[in-house]
């Protein structure tokens, strides 16, 4: 692996993977993409560790495809045969959607900047999103004529209503920090100054909370948005089945009457 594309710390049982390459905005290279993803895998895979916090180095966090990545830019001399970018979603953009969406731990988004395309499309599709009061999100597809992809069609709708999802996708706009958290696009805004260390310490919260049920919880709400209402029972009946007989629960509920502090250990 030549170049570092994703910084990786590790702060306790916090996993803070950072996209690194501000001189291009953070935006995603194929090399890029495929770092960021086993970053990830291995944060999954790693027991110890229980939450993962990702966002960007320098002034954003993320532009999107590089466009001008040779693996996938269209090619600007004549006659070029222009490359099938459904292939690219194919090979890193789906993979690297999935993996997020069903870590078996939780995963929060510090977006320090812009994020722009599937930039933003990554932030959204973190479970918990905090921005900087100079962040901004903007569905940049439209302006080089694609659509939202990497889940951005799926995940918009979902977070803000069709209405407003086809505004920003049609549009391209830039929506500001403040707007995203009043649209509910995300869940916090902070002052710039604050953002990290805000963000860190929500990571660290959730690292010491039960995480095998927080993970089991963003399942079955995904679930949920596709089954009918007794479905919906039906699966959180099953989930709760098997949380119920796992340590945690275990441990949860005994610290309570106990009175004392839980200490959390499945995941
Ligand atoms: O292959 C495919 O296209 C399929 C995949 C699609 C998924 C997508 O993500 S499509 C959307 C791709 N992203 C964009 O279209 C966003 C392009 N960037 C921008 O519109 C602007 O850079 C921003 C609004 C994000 C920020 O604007 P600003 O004025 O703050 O910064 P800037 O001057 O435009 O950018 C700073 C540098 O980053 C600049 O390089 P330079 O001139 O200093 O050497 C710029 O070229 C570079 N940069 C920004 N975004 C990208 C990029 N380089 C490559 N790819 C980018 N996406």
């Amino acid at each position: 692996m030549s170049e570092h594309t994703i910084q990786i710390e590790q702060h306790g049982a916090v996993r803070l993977l950072r996209l690194n390459r501000p001189e291009a905005l953070n935006a995603f290279t194929t090399g890029m993409l495929g770092q960021l993803r086993q970053a990830l895998e291995a944060a999954a895979e790693d027991g110890a560790t229980r939450c993962v916090l990702i966002t960007g180095a320098g002034r954003a966090f993320s532009a999107g495809q590089d466009l001008a990545d040779p693996h996938v830019a269209p090619g600007r001399e004549p006659g070029a045969a222009p490359k099938d970018i459904g292939q690219l979603l194919e090979h890193y953009y789906i993979p690297l959607a999935l993996r997020l969406r069903s870590m078996p731990i939780p995963v929060v988004a510090a977006v320090n900047g812009v994020a722009a395309g599937a930039g933003a499309s990554v932030a959204l599709g973190c479970d918990l999103v905090l921005a900087a009061e100079s962040a901004s999100f903007i569905q940049a597809f439209s302006r080089i004529g694609l659509i939202p992809d990497c889940g951005g069609t799926w995940l918009l709708p979902r977070l803000v209503g069709r209405a407003k999802a086809l505004e920003m996708a049609l549009l391209g706009d830039k929506l500001k920090a403040v707007d995203a958290e009043r649209l509910s696009l995300i869940a916090r805004v902070l002052p710039d100054a604050e953002l990290q260390d805000a963000a860190m310490a929500l990571a660290q919260k959730l690292a010491g909370m039960p995480t095998r049920a927080l993970a089991e919880t963003r399942r079955a709400m995904d679930e949920a948005l596709k089954l009918d209402f007794e479905s919906a029972l039906k699966l959180e009946a099953a989930l709760q089945s098997q949380l119920g007989f796992a340590y945690d629960y275990q441990e949860g509920a005994a610290a309570f009457l106990d009175k004392r502090k839980p200490e959390f250990k499945d995941r």
